[in-house]
């Protein structure tokens, strides 16, 4: 069996986040032993790609959504990248960067996967619209954008690209959704597992029903998980930490589920803002997290 291969994509841009410090996130995770813990688990690692905003590239002020079009110009290079890896054989695992990025990965991703689930942890479920964000902030609607529910579209981004389909997708974690977010997830066909049904289903049985709706019937699984989704006494460097999150067990055990299942295909590991963190502590943990993903066990 030929060896697998990872492609690392980091992407230090936060333009989407409301506040600075997530663009530090893709160095600061490599710089504790990413590539090394990869190698070390068997995969041929290829970490040399940084998606840079290119020179020139700025928004007109005054308007409600911030930075759309710095958000488009790093996503078209992030879709690119993300599906010349594809393209070539490699698993995308993309570094944020804030959670907008995901559009450039959901954009490349959707060349290549026809019909592709998603599986999005996160605090939020980052279903706003242009009309409905409440804060302008382009994090806040990546998951919309990838459903082809905003003005954006990802053909936009990506030449052949197409939107998700709401049935396939997954979000797990959520405890902090907007009024319209509200009403979208219960009318557009996706499935929300919020703190509440982790604590009365348990993580375990949550992850097996996530896959079965992002797994069965799809050519692709891309995991897109928001360090937030972690409760903040674990991951405080994070730019908008919300109580009550997964634990730090919780959150490993999602992720060697995942990777026990096969299924995930592409990953992006986004929000980790190293200016608001304490000791390296989440920028460790999401090394840690990205092991379990990739078969990193405890025996
Ligand atoms: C809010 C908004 C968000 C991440 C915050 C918050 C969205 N719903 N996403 N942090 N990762 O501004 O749209
Ligand atoms: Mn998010
Ligand atoms: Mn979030
Ligand atoms: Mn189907």
């Amino acid at each position: 069996m030929p060896e697998q291969s990872i492609s690392i994509i980091r992407v230090p841009f936060g333009l989407g986040a409301g506040r600075p410090g997530s663009e530090h996130g893709p160095d600061s995770i490599m710089k504790f032993g990413l590539a090394k813990k990869l190698a070390g688990l068997g995969y041929d690692v290829e970490a040399d790609r940084s998606i840079r905003l290119p020179e020139g590239v700025r928004s007109p002020a005054g308007t409600k959504m911030k930075h759309v079009q710095e958000v488009l110009a790093v996503c078209t290079r992030l879709g690119e990248a993300v599906s010349e890896a594809v393209a070539d054989g490699r698993i995308p695992l993309v570094l944020g960067g804030d959670h907008s990025i995901a559009i450039g990965s959901l954009a490349g991703l959707t060349r290549h996967y026809g019909n592709m689930g998603v599986i999005w942890v996160d605090a939020h479920s980052d279903l706003n619209t242009e009309s409905t964000s409440p804060s302008g902030n382009m994090h806040g609607i990546s998951l919309a954008a990838g459903l082809g529910l905003t003005h954006l579209k990802l053909k936009q981004i990506a030449e052949g690209a197409a939107s998700l389909k709401a049935e396939h997708c997954v979000i797990i974690g959520a405890r902090d959704l907007d009024r319209d977010e509200k009403a979208l997830i219960r009318s557009c066909g996706l499935t929300c597992f919020t703190m509440h049904e982790i604590d009365r289903l348990g993580i375990e049985q949550v992850v097996r029903e996530a896959l079965r709706i992002a797994g069965q019937g799809t050519d692709g699984v891309h995991l897109s998980f928001d360090i937030d989704s972690v409760d903040p006494i674990e991951a405080p460097g994070t730019g908008t930490p919300v109580r009550g999150g997964l634990s730090y067990r919780e959150a490993h055990l999602l992720l060697e589920l995942l990777s026990e299942s096969g299924a995930v295909t592409s990953a992006d590991f986004v929000e980790v803002n190293p200016l608001l963190d304490r000791n390296n502590q989440t920028s460790k943990l999401a090394v840690e997290l990205i092991g379990s993903l990739f078969g990193s066990r405890i025996l």
